[in-house]
């Protein structure tokens, strides 16, 4: 099995591709990677330096094309501009293998706002990756760009319920809805495919960290392919990314990102 993931390398931030790559090693993939941008740290750092690759990528993948390389799985997160969301498109349709299975965390932004080098024309085009992929993992701020409903802080099921219907209705196939908690105390995944809907729930810890995101998407990305099964795949990431954060709470100087890599051993046990 050989995956292509395509996203951005923020050199420090444990994030993007530096999660990426060691999970799905780690789930026994063959990791193919195309960054889509090469970052000094990724954008929640007061600054940050981006070279983007726009022009270097559709390079990168002519010269696969001449070596008839084809992947039998895409994984896609953070992307640089509405050009690259294009052109991924044009990668899944010309550089997969015919059952290629693709995996699109939309990873544009969280907690009801877009991340700093996005805008509403990006979110726009998003929406066309995401009801073409077999998978997506978005969290509660970016389901609700893509169906254009204002953001709730506080929400009920009826809500959560409305937006996969959305989802569903502009062709989503399979959807992971992360961080759907409704309590105080518990945070979870809302799992639905065609007509059904299950939810799987754990404790929050009272820290939220950045890039858990990324860190699901992968471990859902690698889990799915060997088990083909959602919910287990979903409640796999779910349950090692609550402990990567349970590794990382008593650090406070550790804001950027979270220690996923002492976990690892873990998630490869996991998955037997
Ligand atoms: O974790 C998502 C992510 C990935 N890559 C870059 C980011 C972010 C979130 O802020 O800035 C560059």
């Amino acid at each position: 099995m050989k995956i292509l993931t395509i996203q951005d390398i923020s050199c420090i931030g444990q994030c993007s591709l530096t999660v990426a790559l060691p999970i799905l090693s780690m789930c026994g993939w063959e990791t193919c990677i195309l960054p889509s941008a090469v970052l000094s740290t990724h954008t929640a750092f007061p600054e940050f330096v981006c070279h983007d690759l726009t022009e270097t990528m559709p390079d990168f993948t002519a010269h696969w094309k001449k070596e008839n390389i084809k992947f039998d799985a895409f994984y896609t997160g953070y992307l640089g501009n509405e050009k690259q969301i294009a052109f991924v498109r044009d990668i899944f349709q010309e550089l997969g293998t015919e059952q290629a299975l693709t995996f699109v965390d939309p990873a544009m932004a969280d907690n009801g706002k877009l991340y700093p080098a996005f805008d509403l024309h990006y979110a726009e085009a998003m929406k066309e990756l995401c009801f073409q992929a077999d998978v997506i993992l978005p969290n509660l701020t970016e389901a609700c760009l893509l169906t254009d409903t204002p953001y709730q802080e506080q929400y009920d099921s009826d809500f959560i319920d409305s937006i996969l219907k959305k989802l569903k209705a502009s062709g989503a196939k399979i959807i992971i809805l992360t961080g759907i908690g409704y309590t105080p105390d518990t945070t979870g995944v809302m799992i639905a495919e065609e007509q059904q809907a299950i939810y799987y729930s754990h404790k929050k810890l009272k820290k939220g960290c950045h890039g858990t995101g990324d860190i699901y998407a992968s471990v859902f990305t690698g889990a799915y392919l060997h088990s083909r099964n959602i919910y287990q795949a979903a409640k796999l990431a779910a349950d090692f990314t609550l402990q990567c954060i349970e590794n990382t709470v008593n650090d406070p100087s550790h804001w950027y990102g979270v220690n996923f890599e002492t976990v690892l051993p873990s998630l490869a046990n996991n998955l037997k």
